[in-house]
């Protein structure tokens, strides 16, 4: 990969998505103090996805003999407050990915890199996905605000998401 640009703007991608990983993370483990144990098991397949994410970019450096370096990457908080409002933090941080995302395939346009911009189509879709399973959870959350009796069966029903590495980075 030739431009140190596109370079930099991936391996700052890379710190995003290992930010994300972290992120989930805490907030899986908040659930899981709280007795949220669907919500708990959502976020952490949700940690695992981001690390996926991460870890695909950096193979593909790694492919086009880019130059990795990695960063370091922030604590994220530890309480995060009851599920509507965990969850308007997932899709605000989700919002906010994406347009790392557009801004990292628009360097890669603007470093006229087309093998990049095809590897990040994968990005600009998944983003679609992440968006909207935040968004699906955060609108059933705020149906329900304030009857338990509801949380219990979204969190029974949360409990169900396995992780499924995409079909490229199985062994
Ligand atoms: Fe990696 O998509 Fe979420 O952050």
């Amino acid at each position: 990969m030739k431009s140190k640009k596109l370079q930099e703007t991936m391996n700052n991608q890379i710190q995003a998505e290992l930010y994300s990983a972290y992120l989930y993370l805490a907030m899986s483990i908040d659930c899981q103090s709280k007795n949220l144990k669907g919500f708990a098991n959502w976020l952490n397949v949700q940690y695992q996805e981001e690390t996926m994410h991460a870890m695909k970019l950096l193979a593909y450096m790694q492919e086009r003999g880019a130059q990795v370096e990695l960063q370091a990457i922030q604590a994220p908080p530890s309480k995060f407050g009851t599920p509507v409002e965990i969850f308007e933090q997932v899709l605000k941080h989700e919002l906010h990915v994406t347009e790392l995302i557009h801004n990292l395939y628009a360097v890669a346009i603007e470093e006229k890199d087309y093998a990049a911009q095809m590897f990040l189509q994968w990005y600009v879709n998944e983003q679609v996905e992440e968006e909207a399973s935040a968004s699906e959870v955060l609108e059933k959350l705020k149906m329900v605000e304030g009857n338990n009796g509801a949380l219990f069966f979204i969190d029974q029903e949360l409990a169900a998401r396995t992780y499924t590495p995409p079909a490229d980075t199985q062994e």
